[in-house]
């Protein structure tokens, strides 16, 4: 078993602090992005979306997409549970996931991949479309933190896969001076939480 990923990229940061959590330890390949190791027709076999990370399971299986590969953890060492304990909870994990990872993440890297200078020349970039995602992730942060103004973590009083994607979101984040504001009282008590934990590091 072995984790094709990139440590400067955010969704493999995802798997990183997960399994870091859960203190599994996994073998990791390099595939630098930069220099476009994820369009050989070696790694398009693997995964033909040319992503990282890709999780290689020693029967041949790859699984991409990072939510599916922290399942496939999950799912093998349940302690400690990131993914939610039972029906409801789990179902209440998961939207919020979706949430950091459609209203947060994915507008954070929409505006990285259209108006930053590290993908200019190598994907077709529409600055347009990046300012607008700029827009819909601040305003996703400003709603976050009214939103943890109740409860301590995201999806409750429980740290999940919700706080990873948010936390690995807001850090990226900074390459598009997309910031918590001073005056988000409940996202910086959050974010210094979550910063913190060792698995952060990873
Ligand atoms: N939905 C995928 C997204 C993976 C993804 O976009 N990975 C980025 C790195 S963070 C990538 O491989 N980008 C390379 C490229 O777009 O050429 C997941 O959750 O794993």
């Amino acid at each position: 078993m072995k984790i094709h990923e990139f440590t400067m990229a955010p969704n493999p940061r995802r798997v990183r602090v997960f399994l870091a959590e859960k203190g599994i330890e996994v073998p990791y390949q390099q595939v630098d992005i930069g220099k476009n190791e994820n369009r050989t027709p070696e790694f398009l076999a693997m995964n033909p979306m040319g992503r990282v990370p890709v999780l290689e399971l020693d029967d041949g299986t790859y699984l991409a997409e990072s939510v599916a590969i922290c399942r496939y953890f999950e799912e093998q060492q349940p302690e400690p549970p990131l993914l939610g304990t039972d029906a409801k909870d789990r179902a209440w994990v998961e939207m919020w996931q979706r949430r950091m990872e459609f209203g947060l993440f994915e507008q954070i890297a929409g505006c990285f991949r259209n108006t930053h200078d590290y993908f200019k020349g190598r994907l077709p970039q529409v600055p347009e479309y990046g300012n607008l995602c700029k827009q819909a992730a601040i305003e996703r942060i400003q709603g976050l933190d009214g939103e943890l103004a109740g409860r301590e973590f995201i999806a409750g009083e429980r740290y999940t896969i919700a706080d990873i994607t948010a936390l690995v979101a807001i850090d990226f984040g900074r390459l598009s001076n997309i910031r918590i504001e001073p005056e988000q009282k409940n996202l910086a008590r959050w974010y210094q939480a979550v910063s913190t934990r060792p698995s952060a590091k990873a």
